[in-house]
């Protein structure tokens, strides 16, 4: 069997994975993931207790019993680069033998649930609502790195978003990558499903122009019109199309659920998004231990 090298994969002295600082015992098969560290202490303070708490850098980790379930909750930080560290190392956490450095022959496969803010992209979609994520539509570009077949149906998509967006070929290139049907059948009827955008900034790359001008300038328009047998994108925001590709090509089962906190064409702000937040956080944890 193959050994990986000391510099593909990193690990700190006490052997834990160099990122996240975890070791394999510390994580459960059920693994929450958010963008924002101080949401996991929101998170797991809901469990019955806590078994492990890891921090380094901006990843933060905590692990314990919910519903009598072993569950974990991961603050990723923003953005796909990020994505890229945490998937890869919570792969090697359960299918690398840290010790041997060799891949295991019998794969596990984790269920990576994302809970997120995100801006809408469709008027009827109001402040403080529920989106799940069918689809992401990767405009980041992470996942052009890796060896990677999409299915017909992506494919599909993919080539119907060309058609109807005139969409720039000097950006990096777009796909569409799905979700685990197991998860998202968990959470479509309580939140809008669809076509959820990753882009790779906050401001420019999801359309805001503050002092500097665009080469996209009509880029939520676009994405406001794209129709696929009324399959549209939802909502903005910074992970899932890595978490979703990372995950397929890993063999993880991936789901994002959002909170709407901004509406793009409608203007508004959400006043309090803690609280639908919070109960997007009950929904989560209650549906992946009962
Ligand atoms: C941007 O404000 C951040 O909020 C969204 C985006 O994906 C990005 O990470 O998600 P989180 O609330 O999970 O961080
Ligand atoms: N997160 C994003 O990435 N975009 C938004 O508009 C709101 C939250």
């Amino acid at each position: 069997m193959e050994k990986i090298a000391e510099s593909e994969l990193v690990l700190n002295p006490d052997n834990s994975i160099y990122h996240l600082k975890l070791h394999p015992h510390q994580i459960a098969n059920d693994i929450i993931v958010v963008g924002d560290p101080q949401r996991v202490k929101l998170i797991s303070d809901k469990f019955d207790f806590i078994e492990f708490k890891v921090e380094n850098r901006e990843f933060v980790t905590h692990t314990g019993e919910y519903n009598g379930k072993k569950i974990t909750v991961l603050g990723t930080g923003i953005g796909t680069d990020n994505i890229d560290i945490v998937l890869n190392e919570l792969d090697a956490l359960v299918n690398i033998d840290l010790e041997s450095r060799t891949i295991k022959e019998n794969k596990t496969s984790l269920n990576i649930v994302r809970i997120g803010t995100c801006g809408a992209l469709q008027e009827n979609i109001a402040v403080n609502d529920f989106i799940v994520s069918e689809y992401a539509l990767g405009m980041d570009g992470l996942l052009n790195f890796y060896d990677h077949n999409f299915s017909k149906e992506e494919n599909n998509l993919l080539e119907e978003f060309y058609n109807q967006t005139n969409y720039s070929q000097k950006l990096a290139q777009p796909y569409f990558i799905k979700s685990s049907e197991k998860l998202h059948n968990l959470f479509k009827d309580y939140c809008h499903t669809g076509i959820t955008a990753t882009a790779s900034g906050f401001y420019g790359p999801q359309g805001r122009k503050l002092r500097i001008n665009l080469k996209e300038p009509l880029i939520n328009e676009k994405l406001q019109a794209f129709n696929v047998n009324n399959l549209r994108v939802n909502n903005f925001e910074m992970e899932t199309s890595a978490i979703y590709g990372l995950s397929a090509i890993l063999g993880h089962n991936a789901c994002t659920v959002c909170v709407a906190i901004a509406n793009r064409f409608t203007k508004k702000f959400s006043k309090d998004y803690h609280t639908p937040l919070n109960n997007l956080i009950d929904l989560v944890l209650l549906k992946l231990t009962e």
